[in-house]
């Protein structure tokens, strides 16, 4: 009997059912969430996870994996910032192709999983691809690592990913249960469960799901207008210009999603961005600080005019230290991120979202010692960025670019993933409504 399990939750009344069919089966012993929840009040993180390799779960937890991998035919692989900080990227690699399943991920999961691979579905949630949110909502199990399930991934949690079991393996035991109840969890550091995991794990073959999600891909694929500048058009040009090799950091607004969605992170720590935090300003000083890491990588700042203002001294800073960072400003006139929500939800009230002050943000660039450029079509764009990687030395691109553009998909706050929706929805469902 495999007694000497630390812990695994299992939470609501149905959910406990399986819970106990699965430790019957293993033959482990079974941890409810009221006495999860005591136990954890008398045991500190540490003393359950007392040393890195020495993990709190046991192998019968790697082969509740197995058993939920095996027995489950649509599955979703869901991968946050925890894989990141777990140098995990290799082992999750490993993972992936042998469970061969569909891989999407949060904001700071971003480069966790290459972004180019076939196997990748684009970013869950608000801001997600349809394919990962269908593929979410659809999947019969969910597995997610090093996320935390936040408002932004989940949507309306009662309706998030109701047709899957949820298996969640992170280094934190409060986030297990926390947002979403999950079926069953391993806490640990996501690199040394990963490598029990793979240790235990067959290969399987999901080609029917795979293939089921990549008709999702086709159908909605993440367009963009390439007639006129844009914060889409932009991110794919940066992508193919600097080979997806460069840092990019971002501050926050719609200007961080487009750098979301439309540049793919082939590897961890390639996007620096602030998350939950929602942190205006913080990107300049991030690319600062990578440049001065890793001097021999091309490292650009997403900026939003609205985030510009908020530290656009620290260009002084990589001025007077001469560390060569590429500041690209999206400027749309407006604090996007909010004015979208204003337009969308807020029957167009604009209250405080138009800026329509008079900053000159070359002069003032350029009163700071950098390179400065404004331009406001794709070829000017290209000619700007190829410039200021070739003259390395601190520039900023200003990037005139339309104020009523929004960020799409969509997840409605509240609503569920299932409910993404893009321009061409909202076009029909005005014409509707007509
Ligand atoms: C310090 C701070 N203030 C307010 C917010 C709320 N907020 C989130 S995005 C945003 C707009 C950002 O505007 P801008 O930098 O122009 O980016 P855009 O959305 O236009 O791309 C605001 C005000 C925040 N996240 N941080
Ligand atoms: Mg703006």
């Amino acid at each position: 009997m495999n007694d000497n399990i630390v812990l695994i939750g299992f939470m609501g009344s149905g959910k406990t059912t399986f819970g106990k069919w699965i430790s019957r089966k293993y033959g482990y012993s079974f941890c409810d969430t009221d006495e999860y929840i005591e136990k954890k009040e008398k045991t500190t993180i540490n003393d359950i996870f007392a040393s890195k390799g020495e993990a709190a779960f046991r192998d019968m937890e790697t082969e509740t994996v197995k058993e939920f991998a095996d027995s489950l035919k649509k599955c979703v692989v869901s991968v946050g910032g925890g894989v990141i900080a777990s140098d995990a990227s290799e082992e999750l690699k490993k993972f992936v192709r042998k469970i061969d399943a569909p891989v999407c991920d949060t904001l700071m999961g971003k480069g966790a999983f290459d972004g180019s691979d076939p196997h990748y579905t684009g970013m869950l949630g608000m801001h997600g691809t349809k394919t990962s949110n269908f593929g979410v909502s659809e999947c019969d199990l969910l597995i997610t690592i090093g996320a935390r399930f936040s408002d932004r991934v989940t949507g309306n949690t009662k309706k998030f990913a109701k047709n899957a079991k949820i298996l969640q393996f992170d280094v934190d035991a409060a986030e297990i249960n926390k947002n979403i109840h999950t079926d069953a969890s391993v806490i640990g550091d996501a690199l040394e469960i990963l490598k029990r995991v793979n240790a235990k794990l067959e290969q399987l073959d999901h080609a029917d799901w795979l293939a089921h999600l990549k008709e999702y891909e086709e159908k909605f694929p993440m367009k963009y207008r390439t007639d006129v500048l844009n914060g889409p058009y932009i991110m794919e040009k940066i992508y193919e210009i600097t080979n997806g090799d460069a840092i990019i950091s971002t501050d926050v607004g719609q200007h961080q999603m487009w750098a979301a969605q439309h540049y793919k992170y082939k590897k961890p720590r390639t996007l620096l961005t602030s998350g939950g935090l929602g942190t205006m300003g913080y990107g300049l000083g991030a690319s600062i600080g990578a440049k001065v890491g890793c001097k021999d990588k091309v490292v650009i700042n997403i900026a939003g005019d609205g985030c510009f203002r908020m530290n656009m001294n620290e260009i002084a800073t990589a001025t007077r230290y001469n560390i060569p960072i590429i500041e690209i400003v999206f400027n749309n006139h407006v604090l996007g991120m909010v004015r979208q929500w204003q337009d969308l939800f807020y029957g167009k009230r604009y209250s405080a979202t138009v800026l329509d002050d008079q900053v000159d943000f070359v002069k003032v660039s350029e009163g700071m010692g950098a390179k400065a450029y404004r331009v406001a079509d794709i070829e000017s764009f290209e000619r700007a960025l190829k410039e200021a990687i070739e003259l390395n030395i601190p520039c900023v691109i200003e990037c005139d670019i339309c104020k009523d553009d929004k960020v799409f998909p969509m997840v409605a706050p509240g609503a569920p993933i299932s409910e993404a929706f893009d321009r061409d929805d909202l076009n029909k469902k005005q014409a509707e409504s007509k």
